[in-house]
């Protein structure tokens, strides 16, 4: 196909693509400024490398720094602010970037950053460069890696997941198909650019000419009088997003315009699902994950109010299956355009989790009921979400298990009204360890998300005969 952003520009060169506050990019000015931008890098001499690696939040500034390095052919790799610099560091490595953009909003962690073992530009410093005149890509090969997103694993060591253009294109394809667009449609997006959740909205701007507001920290006042005041049609939120949201409707709904909440990312609560239909919120849930470049399962608009609670049908592209289904509840298995091509140089990590007959298995259990509609069952390993965000037992066990003292942890999820489930962690230790030591190690090794918020001291630890700490008994403990 031919490059999306140059398309775009040719279709609907004076349409609105991007709204960040109070100022807006028509799709022939978001060109300009993106292509200002790859000439910058140019002149830095960055775009040598197969890979850039951004660290930012959803600033103008980024969201055009992303799209530029896409327009040279080249690799975002985006990473979480959120993350420790051991975190963080191990993605780049594993990425083998030389470059590291940084947003200036993250500019206070700069210090600490600064020997993270790549070449550090903050976007002010691109922004001030001299412009190459530069050739952007004529072409977005399907083949071609778009964006990589890191996500862990059960071993707790992170994967790169690579997503290409066909992998975007067959994505926003099957949510077009579900939601329908209509020529105002304008998207509101305070979901992270690094989380597929936040980028597949400038993806999907690009490929169906739709206006992208841009929301810098999720702020659910100022983002209420936004969905208010401005008319603005769709907005992706995780549950905790939602929930802070629903208080705040205000008595005469959003703007008139206002089609829907597109919700995912994590399990939500029949309550809060309860309350938007009383409220007259319209709430499409769907399901998906970094590895699908998001959404593969939706409801629509007609079932959404029939089958409150459930994730939906697949999308048009997508087809699943349940594997050893024991009463009815099985393995969520699938087939779809958009899966990943693989893991960034971990072939073999990818290739365990597809099946002889080639499925992807999920680790996600599920439900169909006899409509055909998917409810989420939890998971076939430890993993748990807290406010959108993935944590995996493992990688904190792993991080404390340098803790001086500390003999063994286990820890597990226990559910939250705001964040969905939050860490805690079961410890056995020679003589008793100082809990704010413990709270603070955490913070320097760890996503601060996945720091345990409990330290619970016990003698012995439940476990099969093989050795294996059994978390479901902990998790009926809490
Ligand atoms: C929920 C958010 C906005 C909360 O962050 P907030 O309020 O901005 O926090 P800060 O002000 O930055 O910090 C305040 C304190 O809160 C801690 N904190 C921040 N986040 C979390 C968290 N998740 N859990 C626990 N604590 C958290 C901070 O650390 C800070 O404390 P201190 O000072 O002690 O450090 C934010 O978490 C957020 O943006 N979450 C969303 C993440 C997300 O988008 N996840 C989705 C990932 N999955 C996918 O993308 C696949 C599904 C998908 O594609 C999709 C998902 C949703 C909607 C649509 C789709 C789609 O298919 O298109
Ligand atoms: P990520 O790897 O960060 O993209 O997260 C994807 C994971 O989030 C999925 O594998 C599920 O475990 C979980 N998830 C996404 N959407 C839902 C949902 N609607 N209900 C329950 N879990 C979900
Ligand atoms: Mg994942
Ligand atoms: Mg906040």
């Amino acid at each position: 196909m031919q490059n999306w952003l140059t398309k775009q520009v040719s279709l609907n060169p004076e349409r609105i693509a991007l709204t960040v506050a109070e100022q807006s990019w028509t799709f022939k000015e978001l060109q300009t400024a993106v292509i200002k931008i790859a000439g910058q890098l140019t002149t830095l001499a960055v775009t040598t490398n197969q890979r850039i690696a951004i660290l930012a939040k959803n600033t103008a500034a980024s969201y055009l720094t992303i799209m530029a390095v896409q327009q040279l052919g080249i690799q975002p790799v985006l990473l979480n602010f959120r993350l420790a610099k051991d975190e963080l560091q191990r993605q780049l490595q594993d990425s083998h970037v030389e470059a590291l953009l940084i947003d200036d909003e993250l500019a206070v962690k700069l210090s600490e950053w600064a020997d993270l073992p790549v070449k550090i530009y903050l976007l002010s410093e691109v922004r001030s460069t001299l412009s190459t005149p530069v050739k952007v890509i004529t072409d977005f090969s399907e083949s071609a890696v778009a964006s990589i997103m890191y996500t862990s694993g059960t071993t707790g060591n992170p994967h790169g997941v690579l997503q290409t253009f066909k992998n975007h294109f067959y994505s926003a394809m099957g949510s077009a198909l579900n939601l329908g667009l209509a020529e105002d449609d304008r998207w509101l997006c305070a979901v992270p650019l690094f989380h597929i959740s936040g980028l597949s909205i400038m993806m999907r701007s690009l490929i169906y000419g739709m206006g992208v507001d841009l929301v810098g920290h999720f702020d659910d006042i100022a983002v209420t009088k936004r969905l208010t005041m401005e008319p603005i049609t769709i907005m992706s939120v995780v549950p905790t997003m939602l929930k802070r949201l629903l208080p705040l409707v205000p008595m005469t709904g959003y703007n008139k315009k206002f089609r829907c909440f597109l919700l995912g990312g994590g399990p939500i609560d029949p309550t809060t699902l309860a309350q938007c239909e009383q409220q007259n919120i319209a709430v499409i849930q769907s399901y998906g994950m970094t590895e699908t470049s998001s959404q593969i399962v939706a409801l629509n608009f007609a079932d959404a109010r029939l089958k409150i609670g459930s994730v939906g049908k697949p999308l048009f592209p997508v087809q699943i299956r349940l594997a050893n289904s024991e009463q009815g509840v099985g393995e969520i298995e699938l087939q779809a355009p958009n899966l990943t091509v693989g893991y960034l140089n971990q072939a073999s990590e990818f290739a365990r989790k597809i099946t002889p007959d080639g499925w992807y298995q999920t680790g996600d259990l599920g439900f169909i009921d006899e409509d055909g509609f998917l409810f989420i069952k939890g998971r076939r390993d430890d993993m748990f979400i807290s406010g959108g965000e993935n944590i995996f037992p493992d990688e904190v066990e792993h991080a404390y298990s340098q803790y001086p003292g500390m003999y063994e942890i286990a820890v597990v999820g226990k559910s939250d009204n705001d964040w969905g489930m939050i860490p805690v962690a079961f410890i056995i230790s020679e003589g008793e360890l100082n809990i704010k030591d413990l709270y603070e190690f955490g913070r320097q090794h760890l996503a601060h998300y996945k720091v345990p918020v409990e330290f619970i001291k016990v003698d012995a630890l439940p476990k099969t005969a093989s050795g294996k700490v059994q978390r479901h008994k902990l998790r009926e403990l809490l």
